[in-house]
């Protein structure tokens, strides 16, 4: 009788863990989709016994090989010994060229070998062979002790070399946990950068030593006037190294010279009197052309704003001809700079409704040489481009295409956030709980069916960058609301970012989208079930 328990048991246990094997690698379920797979018989058997073998910069890899155990020490309870003796499952740097994120993942009965010529590609190697796992290796605590991984070979190599992902902190607050959580998401599907919109009219998000009511006043509330929050400059530090361990760099964005509201409240110093009345956008735009006259050369006492805890956007205006503006903008680049290892630095500029034209160009050509002189590469958003933009510095497109060719015009280049496709704070269809619709409803096919190179007339691959997924947060409250508008459509995003034009099929995407529910689920992740798949 007890054997016969046991029996049920292990073929209980057999058929939910190793129900895979005799599939091919093929059917995993990739997201992103590799350039190129293919299938080979039989397969390769994890257990506690297997050891990684490392090969090249060992230092480097050392980090990779711990965050692969603690992956697989989660769900299963234990870790694979590791070193540069022998083991079945070898892990090979075989040149440092950080350029090149390409890697190949090989899986045969005996061995599984993945090989890259850069960190980052043996990175997004193991998270292939995470993703060839069972699903059920992304769950806590579920006592395998051994699975079948099938055996093929994988080659692959990203379409663009920037994938990224932008929240704002701003509009609502998320604390570090979520970031980090967020992180670990961006991970498996190889993204590579997050932009932290840290700064908007109702807040301000990061701590400023020389500056600090920034936050004593300008962190203290959000959208809806709950109790906002901030990163001190370590919670910073903390996420840039979080993020660094998963290959991913840090973006930070000072939004300005518009969206300073939460500035402009912390300090009346700043502020040059345009503060958002009761009225509608008409009268604000009346009031800053009265100001403007009224206050041009003359003595104004200038009178902090009050905090801002609504929706509208594009209300507020740095003094574009004032000295202290620049002083400020001076100590607040440094010090975010230095605690800032990544190459960017995104300086905002958009909806500036109430900076006059010239003001506007002035004040951008007047900020990317301070961003420049802190040995960082502007980002901003599409508006930027109607300045004479630096060589190298970077044009976000979000809304107007005449933009984006006004930067391709001067030989810059395009990061690509169209907000019909790639913003994940649009609902999916109008019974969508949360977000906003402005810019189209983006259910998950439509998320996925573009193509950045062929997008805008006249802007091909070679002038763009990468691909970023912005998601708002005016009306995200939480990880709930977060997690509900980015998934599925980072896992869409992340592949029009990663995979060749050509190789991206719908129908393909959708059986795969389906194995990612599942991992999703098993990390207890409460994603869309858009009706356009098949969940079950
Ligand atoms: C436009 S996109 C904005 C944001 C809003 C967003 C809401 C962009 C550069 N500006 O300030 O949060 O729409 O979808």
């Amino acid at each position: 009788m007890k054997n016969l328990y046991a029996l049920a048991a292990l073929s209980l246990s057999l058929s939910l863990f190793s129900c895979n094997k005799g599939d091919n690698l093929s059917d995993r379920g990739f997201v992103p989709l590799p350039t190129q797979i293919s299938s080979s018989s039989g397969s390769f058997t994890l257990n506690a016994e297997q050891k990684i073998q490392i090969s090249g910069n060992e230092e480097s890899l050392r980090g990779i090989v711990s965050y692969f155990n603690q992956q697989l020490s989660k769900s299963l309870g234990f870790e694979l010994e590791s070193g540069t003796e022998s083991g079945s499952i070898k892990i090979e740097l075989e040149a440092n060229n950080p350029e090149d994120e390409s890697y190949e993942l090989t899986i045969s009965d005996e061995e599984i070998l993945i090989s890259a010529n850069s960190p980052a590609g043996i990175f997004y190697g193991v998270q292939t062979l995470l993703q060839a796992m069972p699903v059920e290796v992304f769950a806590e605590n579920t006592g395998m002790q051994s699975f079948e991984i099938p055996a093929g070979e994988i080659q692959d190599n990203p379409a663009y070399s920037y994938r990224g992902s932008m929240l704002d902190v701003s509009r609502h607050f998320l604390p570090v946990e979520d970031v980090k959580h967020y992180l670990d998401q961006m991970a498996n599907l190889k993204l590579n950068y997050l932009h932290l919109h840290l700064s908007d009219d109702q807040g301000w998000r990061i701590e400023i030593k020389s500056w600090p009511q920034l936050t004593e006043i300008g962190a203290q509330t959000e959208v809806g006037g709950g109790e906002g929050g901030f990163f001190t400059q370590e919670d910073y530090k903390e996420i840039v190294r979080y993020a660094a361990e998963r290959f991913i760099t840090i973006v930070p964005e000072i939004d300005m010279p518009g969206h300073t509201n939460a500035a402009l409240a912390s300090y009346g110093d700043l502020n040059p009197g345009i503060n958002l009345p009761d009225g509608d956008f008409e009268t604000v735009t009346k009031s800053v052309d009265k100001a403007e006259d009224e206050f041009k050369g003359s003595n104004i006492t200038r009178e902090a704003a009050e905090l801002y805890t609504g929706r509208e956007v594009g209300f507020s205006t740095l003094d574009t001809d004032l000295d202290l503006t620049y002083e400020f903008i001076e100590d607040v680049v440094r010090e975010i700079a230095e605690i800032t290892p990544g190459p960017y630095f995104h300086i905002g500029g958009d909806e500036s409704h109430v900076t006059a034209k010239d003001d506007y160009v002035y004040f951008i050509e007047r900020v990317q040489e301070i961003v420049r002189d802190h040995g960082k590469t502007s980002i901003g958003w599409d508006e930027v481009a109607t300045s004479k933009l630096l060589p190298g510095n970077v044009a976000q497109f979000w809304a107007l295409e005449e933009n984006a060719k006004l930067a391709v015009d001067q030989g810059n280049q395009i990061l690509m956030s169209p907000a019909k496709k790639a913003y994940l704070d649009m609902q999916y269809d109008s019974t969508t709980r949360i977000g906003l619709h402005w810019a189209a409803y983006i259910e998950l096919d439509s998320a996925y069916l573009w193509d950045p190179a062929t997008y805008v007339d006249g802007i091909s691959k070679s002038d763009i960058l990468g691909v970023e997924a912005p998601l708002w947060t005016e009306t995200v409250e939480n990880r709930a609301d977060t997690e509900y508008l980015v998934f599925p459509r980072l896992g869409a995003l992340a592949e029009v970012a990663w995979s060749p034009a050509s190789s991206r099929d719908w129908e393909s995407f959708k059986s795969r989208i389906r194995v990612m529910g599942q991992r999703w689920e098993n990390q207890g992740i409460g994603f869309y079930k858009s009706p356009l798949v098949n969940w079950e």
